[in-house]
């Protein structure tokens, strides 16, 4: 990456306000389950992710589109909403299931964290699935970045601040920048403790404690692996697809 390029971390929805975001490239990091299951979907051939702020935004959309061809997906606190087609688990993402259709996508933080992103200059959407991807993204661009972890109801996520941590590592060559910010200071030195383990940490977070009581560990197991999907989602004018002509 460029030598004047910074890198900042927000750790949730609530610890900045939009105007912050203004003229940075942004990457939306919500590994336990948004942005691991967009990856994935648009991995496995959906057209497209419209993500809303509620289950109000949702609703008015998915009332003037043909049923055919969209999907209603999402949760809250964990659970698919009643009435709609998937909840947030990624292996419900499959090819048949989401090939060609364009999902509403409504969920706890992760959706939020995307939509408060908006008037950024960039929105990538990042996973441990596709970190690498992201991060050659990234240093190609010469804009200041933010990380922006949805973490969760507005406090640190632990699985989000190691993927926040694993990208400055990749992007910084290993090192921290002298003038990183303190945001970027405690992703990175968090990642790089646990660095070794990092799914054996991700099973201990707070986060992946309430989902194995409500799903158990299947989804937590897939969203800890490393770069087995190689595209970049973007948000353009309010709607996440691939990049470039990815696919
Ligand atoms: O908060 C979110 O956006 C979700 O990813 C949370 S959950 O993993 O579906 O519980």
């Amino acid at each position: 990456m460029a030598d004047s390029q910074k890198i900042d971390v927000f750790y949730s929805v609530h610890t900045f306000q939009e105007e912050e975001l203004r003229g940075k490239a942004v990457v939306v990091i919500d590994v336990l389950r948004a942005s691991s299951t967009i990856v994935t979907a648009l991995n496995n051939g959906a057209k497209a992710v419209i993500p809303v702020a509620d289950m109000a935004e949702a609703s008015k959309i998915a009332q003037n589109v043909d049923s055919d061809n969209y999907l209603l997906c999402g949760e809250k606190d964990g659970i698919q909403i009643e009435g709609y087609d998937l909840g947030n688990s990624p292996l419900e993402y499959t090819k048949e299931v989401v090939g060609g259709k364009t999902l509403i996508f409504n969920t706890t933080n992760g959706t939020k964290a995307i939509k408060k992103s908006i008037g950024s200059a960039d929105i990538l959407i990042a996973s441990f699935l596709n970190v690498s991807t992201v991060v050659n993204t990234l240093k190609i661009q010469k804009k200041d970045i933010v990380l922006v972890c949805a973490g969760w109801k507005g406090r640190l996520a632990l699985e989000d601040t190691l993927l926040a941590g694993n990208i400055i590592h990749l992007l910084n060559n290993g090192k921290l920048a002298d003038e990183s910010t303190d945001g970027a200071r405690v992703a990175f030195g968090i990642y790089k403790i646990y660095k070794k383990d990092l799914a054996g940490v991700v099973h201990q977070s707070n986060h992946a404690m309430r989902l194995k009581k409500l799903i158990g560990d299947d989804d937590i197991n897939y969203c800890c692996k490393i770069d087995i999907i190689d595209i970049v989602p973007r948000l353009k004018e309010g709607i996440i697809t691939l990049q470039n002509g990815e696919k």
